[in-house]
C-alpha cells in the first residue's frame, strides 16, 4: 500500500467511527479552508507483540524517523513522535503505549488474555493500525475491570488499533487567525470541546497551542448488553516559530496530558 492510500484508509477508518471529523473538516472547506495534517496519533500497550516497536514499522518504511519522546507519570504511559524526513507536508505521527507492568496483575493478565485470543499473524501484519479491534468478542464486565484502573486501557480493549485522532494544522487554515476563533466556530456549530486543563492546552511560550473536541460515543455491543463507548476525536493545533524562525514540531507532554482525556467517558457523561 502506498503513503497516500495507507493515509487515505486510516482518515476512512476513523472518521467511520468519528462523524465529527467528517463533519468539521467539511465545514472547514465549506469556509474556503484546504485542510492539513499536523499530526495523527495512535495508541498501544507496551506488550512486544503489539508495542511502538511494532506499530512504528509502517511509517519507519515511509520515511519517518523518531523524534521526541514523551513520559505520562500519572497515566503510566510512554510516547514517541516521528516525522518524515523529506516530506514537509506529512503529518508527524504520535504514538503511546501503555506501561503494562505499572499495573496490577489482574490488568496484566487481562490485557496478555486479550491479546492471547488473537491469531498472533494479525500482530506481524504491517496494516495492524488499520485492522481495528482484532480480538472478537468484548465483555462489559472487563471493560469494567479495566477501567477502574485506566481509561486507556479500557479504550483500547473497545477500539483496538485505528488512529485515535487526525489533528487540523490550523496554522494552514485560510479563514481563522487563531485556535480561539477555530473553537468558537466549533462550539457555534455545536460541537463539544474537551475543557479538561482549560480549552486551549500550551500557550505561545511553549510554542504550541492545541485544543479538541471530546470523542464521539457509538453503541458498542458488548457479550452482556449494548452500550454507548467514546471512539475517538479531532484535534486541532497552532504552532509557533522558534528562535530560527522555523514552527516548533515537537510535542508538549503536559497539554498532550489534558488531550488524552478527550476520550474519558466521564468528561462526555458531564457535558
Ligand atoms: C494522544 C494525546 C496526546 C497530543 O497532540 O498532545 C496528543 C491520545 O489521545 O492518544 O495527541
Ligand atoms: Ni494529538
Amino acid at each position: 500500500m502506498n503513503t497516500n492510500n495507507f493515509f487515505e484508509e486510516l482518515w476512512k477508518q476513523y472518521t467511520t467511527k468519528t462523524p465529527s471529523a467528517q463533519k468539521i473538516k467539511t465545514l472547514f472547506e465549506t469556509e474556503g479552508n484546504i485542510i492539513y495534517n499536523d499530526h495523527i496519533a495512535i495508541r498501544t500497550f507496551n506488550d512486544k507483540r503489539v508495542n511502538i516497536d511494532i506499530l512504528e514499522k509502517p511509517f519507519l518504511a515511509m520515511g519517518y524517523k523518531p523524534m521526541g519522546e514523551y513520559h505520562f507519570e500519572t497515566k503510566k504511559l510512554y510516547a514517541k513522535h516521528f516525522e518524515h524526513e523529506t516530506d514537509t507536508e506529512a503529518p508527524k505521527i504520535f504514538i503511546s503505549e501503555l506501561l503494562l507492568e505499572h499495573f496490577s496483575e489482574t490488568l496484566q493478565s487481562t490485557v496478555k488474555n486479550i491479546l492471547g485470543q488473537v491469531d498472533q499473524e494479525q500482530f506481524e501484519d504491517e496494516d495492524l493500525i488499520l485492522k481495528g479491534r482484532v480480538w472478537d468478542s468484548i465483555s462489559y464486565e472487563t471493560y469494567e475491570t479495566l477501567l477502574e484502573e485506566s481509561e486507556y486501557a479500557a479504550w483500547m480493549y473497545v477500539n483496538g488499533f485505528c488512529s485515535n485522532h487526525f489533528t487540523v494544522d490550523v496554522n494552514k487554515l485560510k479563514t481563522f487567525d487563531s485556535l480561539n476563533e477555530v473553537n468558537e466556530f466549533l462550539k457555534a456549530n455545536g460541537f463539544k470541546m474537551n475543557t479538561s486543563g482549560g480549552e486551549i492546552k500550551g500557550s505561545p511560550e511553549v510554542l504550541l497551542e492545541q485544543s479538541s473536541i471530546l470523542a464521539d460515543a457509538i453503541e458498542i455491543a458488548f457479550e452482556e448488553k449494548k452500550e454507548k463507548i467514546t471512539t475517538c476525536y479531532y484535534e486541532f493545533s497552532y504552532r509557533h516559530p522558534q528562535d530560527d524562525g522555523t514552527l516548533f514540531k515537537g510535542f508538549i507532554a503536559d497539554s498532550a496530558d489534558k488531550i488524552f482525556e478527550s476520550t474519558d467517558m466521564g468528561l462526555q457523561k458531564s457535558s
